[in-house]
């Protein structure tokens, strides 16, 4: 292989390396009327929490005004605030899901 071909090989693999997705937190919103239960659901449903850990983040959430539900490539916590909205509506309830860049 020529040293030319060499080289291209090198800097394309070196710049798959460095191109790593960049991640997105999504938060749930405390609101006044969605029900303790149903947020505990969501949490255990849209995010795979277990049950004391989704009763934690809810109750973090119902004092501090929002919470941590994961972390998640864009498409991934865009589809996860869908399903959210979704749900919620749904259900009637106003819960909202936001995302943030990590
Ligand atoms: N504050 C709501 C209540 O008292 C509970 C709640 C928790 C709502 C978390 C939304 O993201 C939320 N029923």
């Amino acid at each position: 292989m020529a040293k030319i071909d060499k080289d291209i090989e090198f800097d394309f693999d070196e710049k798959l390396e460095l191109e790593e997705p960049k991640l997105y937190r999504v938060m749930l919103l405390n609101d006044d009327y969605t029900s303790m239960d149903f947020v505990i659901m969501v949490l255990m449903e849209v995010f795979h929490q277990s049950s004391e850990k989704a009763t934690a983040i809810m109750y973090k959430i119902h004092e501090e005004g929002s919470g941590l539900c994961g972390v998640y490539t864009y498409e991934i916590a865009e589809t996860k605030i869908a399903q959210v909205h979704s749900l919620a509506k749904e259900h009637q309830f106003p819960l909202r899901a936001t995302m943030e860049e990590e």
